[in-house]
């Protein structure tokens, strides 16, 4: 087995943690106008559990009644310098057999040496990647394979879409990507910044779910996925290992009943492998946990709890 070394990281010259743009952003389509014509079983996606842009894709799939129409295969919470990889027994690549998702990079682009990330949408018919960027991933799974999902569910309405886009801009710069601006800043100016983003954001979102149900109103949008990621992994990983310890979700009343709502959501609670995302997280990033040890709490977290909202 040759020992492959992809960039994991990257930093400004302020020391901040800079996420790679997406390489791959073709375009399945229900009317067949792009070269990737929806059809059922020929696309297929790669996720890991831990990671918060994969679960959102697994979570419209699910909501989207499109588990028999695209496959996916489930790649080992443990992520080193190889990248992410299969172990060939819990977590297996059923369709070729690969040992590593770095594969699927290198079938689509031979000279491939960015990072190699998860989410991926592959199409078995060209063989190669269709996308690696899970907010494309999400919008395509809400409407272009309609013709077998569920249509009765749509979480990019229309009359949303503007204030849906400008939504998720914010909360990704303010919460899904600030808490890992946090945890990989290499200066304590960076992760000040990082920390001060994160709690002026968190406040106003409570304030803003204190006055409605979802992110943009009574109804429940990609928005509202988009920032549960993160909620959801929060008071175990982020509070702790990035360091975001301003307080935690359950600190924020209208903040963690809205985090249980939607984990009572039909079909979302399996999709939370929370011990995949703790041993993801507290193994992976050696430069913040070179013991490997995970945290055993938070305790008594009940995502169960009657969410009273409504
Ligand atoms: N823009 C991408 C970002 C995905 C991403 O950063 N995934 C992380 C896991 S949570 C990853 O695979 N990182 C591996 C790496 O950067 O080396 C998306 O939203 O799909």
């Amino acid at each position: 087995m040759s020992v492959r070394s992809f960039h994991l990281g990257a930093e400004s010259q302020r020391g901040e943690f800079v996420r790679q743009q997406s390489r791959f952003r073709g375009w399945v389509t229900g009317d067949g106008s792009s070269e990737f014509p929806a059809e059922p079983g020929r696309y297929h996606l790669y996720v890991a559990l831990a990671c918060p842009w994969s679960h959102r894709a697994v979570i419209v799939r699910e909501l989207k009644g499109l588990q028999d129409v695209i496959g996916v295969s489930y790649l080992h919470p443990y992520r080193d310098e190889q990248g992410w990889a299969f172990d060939g027994q819990e977590f297996v690549d059923d369709l070729h057999g690969w040992e590593f998702l770095s594969d699927a990079y290198l079938a689509s682009e031979p000279s491939y040496d960015a990072r190699v990330s998860v989410p991926v949408l592959w199409d078995r018919e060209t063989g190669r990647i269709v996308s690696n960027e899970s907010a494309d991933i999400v919008r395509m799974f809400n409407s272009e394979w309609d013709e077998w999902g569920d249509t009765s569910v749509d979480l990019y309405p229309i009359d949303l879409r503007s204030e849906i886009d400008s939504l998720n801009e914010w909360v990704y710069a303010n919460v899904n990507n600030a808490v890992y601006m946090a945890g990989f800043a290499q200066s304590q100016a960076a992760y000040d910044r990082a920390y001060r983003r994160l709690f002026d954001a968190l406040p106003a979102l409570e304030e803003r779910l204190s006055r409605q149900r979802y992110l943009l109103g009574d109804r429940l949008t990609l928005a509202d996925w988009r920032l549960w990621v993160t909620l959801v992994r929060f008071d175990s990983v982020y509070h702790t290992h990035f360091r975001c310890n301003g307080a935690r979700i359950v600190d924020f009343p209208n903040l963690w009943a809205y985090t249980r709502e939607l984990y009572q959501w039909p079909r979302v609670a399996e999709t939370v492998a929370m011990d995949q995302i703790k041993r993801h997280y507290y193994t992976t990033h050696d430069e913040l946990n070179p013991k490997r040890i995970i945290p055993v709490g938070p305790e008594h977290l009940d995502f169960w709890e009657p969410h009273g909202r409504g």
